[in-house]
């Protein structure tokens, strides 16, 4: 099974690229930028990666964004990212970045903009693999600071197929952004947003009524609503689900108390993704291997998890059908 779980061909449809910077090209970048980071060799780094909630992550994260500066350096973070994509046999993804994260350091949109999308081109040539890039808007800034980032979305539109919402979930509710949202989706973005993560199902009703998302990031707190689940099965509302991430922030107390294998019984529409990799333990390939090695998943459950991860893909009908 292992073996099967590794030569499928899947997509990767929530993927943080700031969340692919791995210890050792965080230290790269530190040193070529002269950028000061609280680190000297990798085992420090790893030693701070024991997160107790998502807050206590997103510092971490935050921090060690800090080292990326310029085109070549989010050309570097996405190329090692393909890399893995290799490894993983991920022919498709689709990749998030936080351009708040940057704009607020003085880097701007067109440059994490243009070195992501020059390895993601890179990648198409060199080994076929394709990929759409989601802006994500940080939900613990107000409304109004984000209408600037999706006005510079706006601005390189033919590059930007969706927009998202992270960041700390807890108090920031999806209907906070809900005019920002109505204008994306009046621009013609594709509509995703994490919800139900931490934050209990109230999120993700709003994700859906208010930004009326089209896919759900996480969402793994839906269990708690008998009808808001009926909902997501009636309508295959894909749950972008995350794993490793879920266990290392402690969403789940562990791998056994995982709740993707009743999600995906009950018929929702449930994909396996691996949302900050370099920080949690593994790629996607380790996501599908812990669930399968801890909930008794079956060959079918395996390969409807794959299928799900193309059918909720933000490609056309005829790459779908290619992939599937
Ligand atoms: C994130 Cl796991 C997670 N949740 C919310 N926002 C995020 N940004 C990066 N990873
Ligand atoms: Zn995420």
């Amino acid at each position: 099974m292992i073996e099967l779980i590794k030569s499928l061909p899947k997509a990767e449809l929530h993927l943080h690229i700031e969340g692919t910077l791995e210890p050792k090209l965080m230290l790269e970048l530190a040193q070529r930028n002269s950028v000061e980071i609280p680190y000297t060799n990798i085992e420090d780094i790893q030693k701070a990666y024991e997160f107790t909630n998502l807050q206590s992550f997103l510092d971490i994260y935050y921090a060690g964004a800090s080292v990326l500066l310029k085109e070549e350096d989010f050309y570097s973070l996405t190329w090692e990212y393909i890399l893995k994509c290799v490894d993983n046999n991920i022919i498709h993804t689709e990749i998030f970045f936080d351009p708040q994260t940057h704009t607020k350091r003085g880097v701007s949109f067109y440059t994490a903009l243009t070195g992501i999308k020059e390895a993601l081109n890179d990648a198409k040539k060199e080994f076929g693999i394709t990929s759409n890039i989601i802006v994500c808007f940080l939900r613990h800034l107000d409304q109004e600071e984000c209408f600037k980032t999706l006005d510079e979305a706006i601005e390189y539109k033919r590059d930007i197929i969706g927009v998202g919402l992270d960041s700390s979930e807890l108090g920031n509710p999806p209907s906070k952004f809900k005019e920002l949202f109505n204008k994306a989706r009046k621009e013609g973005f594709k509509i995703v947003a994490h919800a139900g993560e931490e934050a209990d199902v109230s999120y993700i009703q709003e994700a859906l009524d208010i930004l009326k998302v089209q896919r759900v990031d996480h969402g793994v707190q839906a269990m708690h609503s008998k009808a808001l689940m009926q909902r997501l099965k009636e309508e295959q509302i894909p749950l972008t689900v995350c794993p490793n991430s879920n266990i290392e922030l402690k969403v789940f107390e562990n791998y056994k108390k995982h709740n993707i294998k009743e999600l995906l019984d009950f018929g929702l529409n449930v994909t396996v993704n691996s949302d900050d990799p370099a920080y949690f333990k593994g790629y996607l390939n380790q996501n599908y291997i812990n669930i399968y090695e801890n909930l008794k998943l079956s060959k079918e459950d395996i390969v409807k998890l794959v299928k799900n991860s193309f059918n909720s893909a933000f490609i056309d009908k005829a790459l779908k059908k290619e992939y599937l």
